[in-house]
């Protein structure tokens, strides 16, 4: 069995995205730039292997309410946005640069987070914000690699088939159901989420949505951006020793034949 890729740590997308540095820290790599589908490839704080590639999705139009590329929206020291296909992709003017769940651009917003292996999600940061910041977070938890990930998906069968089916919700974040409007500090906010324990090389950062299963923080819309994420290692299976109760029998066993064949004499 191959040695399990560590890959924990704290990736920050202000360094990602060129808006800043961080010394020994790779600047970000960007695919498809400018275009709807283009994605950030991304190295944690401290390393330079980029190991997270984010991506966006959205309503792929004013009309057709399931999920599409979207486009990365690039907003420098506060993190990435996302621009739907439905929000006019690269030329979506702020707030729809963000990611939001306006209900004018049909489905919510979705940042797709790919690691470069299973890890165990345990804070999201996000950047500027306004009027809300509340968040669905889902992993990917079905057999196998996704092979369509999103694509063609609407709120309705994103989540539907549980963990046997792909994506699974693991918490909604923000404030209390139902909806209130959201104590920001200055412009930053960490989630601490995941408590459970979930691990998954996929992961789903959403503008909230009760529609992925269930919360009442709909009332005020959320407007946020991503400005980094912090995930440790999932746990590698040791090897089961062989039970302790089999070795003391086999002992207890050798000794009975001792004791017999030495009676014999
Ligand atoms: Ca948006
Ligand atoms: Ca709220
Ligand atoms: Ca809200």
């Amino acid at each position: 069995m191959a040695a399990p890729v560590a890959i924990a740590g704290i990736w920050d997308f202000s360094v990602c995205n060129g808006s800043t540095t961080a010394p020994g820290t790779a600047a970000g790599t960007a695919t498809n730039a400018g275009m709807v589908g283009n994605r950030y490839g991304c190295a944690a704080t401290g390393t330079t292997t980029r190991d997270l590639e984010v991506s966006a999705w959205g309503a792929i139009s004013a009309t057709e309410n399931v999920f599409g590329t979207a486009f990365v929206s690039n907003r420098g020291l506060d993190g990435f946005g996302v621009s739907s296909q439905a929000e006019g992709g690269p030329a979506a003017a702020s707030p729809s640069d963000a990611l939001d769940n306006d209900p004018s651009s049909l489905a919510p917003n979705l940042i797709l987070l790919r690691f470069g292996g299973a890890v165990i999600l345990d804070q999201v940061t996000l950047g500027w914000s306004t009027s809300d910041a509340d968040l669905t977070i889902m992993a990917y938890t079905g057999p196998g690699t996704p092979s369509t990930f999103l694509e063609g998906k609407d709120l309705g069968t994103l989540t539907s088939g549980g963990a046997g089916g792909g994506w699974s919700l693991v918490q909604n974040v923000g404030d209390e159901a139902p909806d209130t409007a959201y104590a920001a500090s200055g412009t930053r906010i960490d989630y601490s989420v995941n408590a459970g324990g979930v691990s998954s090389t996929y992961w789903l950062i959403s503008a909230y949505s009760s529609g992925f299963g269930g919360g009442e923080l709909d009332s005020l819309i959320d407007y946020t951006n991503l400005l980094g994420v912090a995930a440790r290692d999932a746990p590698v299976p040791v090897p089961v020793p062989e039970p302790a109760t089999s070795i003391l029998v086999a002992t207890a066993v050798l000794m009975i034949g001792r004791r017999r064949s030495g009676a014999g004499r």
